[in-house]
């Protein structure tokens, strides 16, 4: 799982580690001024012998011994709110090759442009200028940079499906849309699955009436799951069937519907005034786009056409397992400002997780 956007965040960091860690020789400056390389009090130099902490915890500059004043001396010396000594500062040149080193690295992963401008700049502008302490290692303000500029890209408002679909009105009408293959059938299976456990009843509408075997296909997990499937004949319209799923959810008090749709071209214009009719008829409480974590950025450009057709309300993303680059998970809340829901990690019904930001930093991180 996003191997390849792990590894390249991996090298990036070390990278980044080995180049703002050396010397670049030049003066250490404060406020943009060469500063002189002796602990100052107030702006003024300080009186030789006056104690001053370190942030070692050694007390008076007289105590230090020769080889403690040759480290010293070696780095950048600034202080801090409290006087403590800091060792580095990272020089906006140094940012601007290492900034650029990422940039290729989000690319290489299928990350969507505005969304690698966005990490981008948060992790400039976090390091830009920073003086590091001695006792903070370089490698840790690197990843903490990193992880910060990746949850500030994945925090779209969060929807907490459980706790959507127990305060809402029942019943909740759950509408599924997206290209081909990309997985809502089986997402289906898998809310309705997650649905039981939540001791919530639910009733499946076979609205794909357009591919062969899709009925058969929902037939076959709404058997397996115990649940109540509506379906008229394939080519019937798939609006209709929708609304019979509602009615019989109503007179049977079932909690949720979930309106099975056929995958669609975001292209094609005939399919996509289907579904809009299909959302006219149903009013669904949450429009859910399913994507196709493999199709990478044609994933974003499916979701932006989707929510553009019937406003989308959140996102799943699919076959995670399978994705080493992991750009569509970082970039498709981002570009349609909608959350992702779950994320499908594998076949079982088991394997569709609540997503959240922490989630992914987690695993890229790991
Ligand atoms: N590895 C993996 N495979 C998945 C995942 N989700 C779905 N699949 C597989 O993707 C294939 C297509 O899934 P469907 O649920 O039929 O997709 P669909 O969007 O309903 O397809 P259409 O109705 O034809 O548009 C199936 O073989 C699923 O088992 C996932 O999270 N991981
Ligand atoms: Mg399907």
């Amino acid at each position: 799982m996003f191997k390849n956007l792990k590894d390249k965040l991996r090298k990036f960091k070390s990278k980044a580690e080995k180049e703002l860690g050396e010397d670049d020789g030049k003066k250490p400056v404060k406020g943009g001024k060469p500063v002189k390389r002796v602990p100052v009090k107030g702006g003024k130099p300080a009186k030789k012998g006056i104690v001053r902490k370190r942030a070692g915890g050694k007390s008076s500059l007289d105590k230090l011994d020769k080889d403690e004043w040759a480290e010293v001396e070696k780095k950048p010396l600034l202080e801090d709110a409290e006087g403590g000594l800091l060792a580095k500062k990272i020089t906006d040149k140094k940012l601007e090759d290492i900034i650029w080193e990422l940039e290729v690295a989000l690319h290489e992963s299928d990350v969507a442009v505005p969304v690698v401008e966005e990490i981008k700049d948060y992790v400039a502008k976090e390091l830009s200028g920073k003086k590091i302490k001695r006792s903070l290692d370089l490698g840790d303000v690197i990843e903490s940079a990193l992880k910060n500029a990746i949850s500030n890209v994945l925090v779209t408002k969060y929807i907490n499906f459980d706790k959507f679909i127990n305060d809402h009105k029942k019943p909740v009408v759950l509408m599924f849309v997206g290209v081909n293959g990309t997985g809502k059938t089986t997402a289906i299976a898998r809310i309705v699955h997650r649905l039981k456990g939540m001791k919530k009843s639910s009733v499946i509408a076979a609205s794909d009436t357009f591919r062969a075997g899709a009925i058969e296909q929902l037939e076959k997990h709404a058997t397996r799951l115990g649940v109540k499937l509506i379906k008229h004949q394939a080519g019937s319209d798939p609006a209709a069937i929708a609304y019979d799923a509602i009615e019989h959810a109503k007179a049977r008090k079932k909690d949720v519907v979930l309106i099975d749709t056929a995958g669609r071209m975001q292209t094609n214009v005939n399919l996509m005034d289907e579904m809009k009719k299909i959302k006219r008829v149903a009013k669904p409480d949450m429009i859910i786009f399913v994507g196709d974590s493999l199709a990478g950025n044609d994933a974003i450009e499916q979701a932006i056409k989707f929510n553009d057709a019937v406003q989308i309300d959140a996102a799943i993303l699919t076959k995670i397992d399978a994705d080493a680059k992991g750009g569509a998970a970082l970039s498709i809340a981002h570009a349609v400002g909608k959350p992702i829901l779950f994320v499908g990690i594998g076949q079982e019904y088991d394997d569709l997780v609540p997503f959240n930001p922490e989630w992914m930093v987690q695993r890229l991180f790991e």
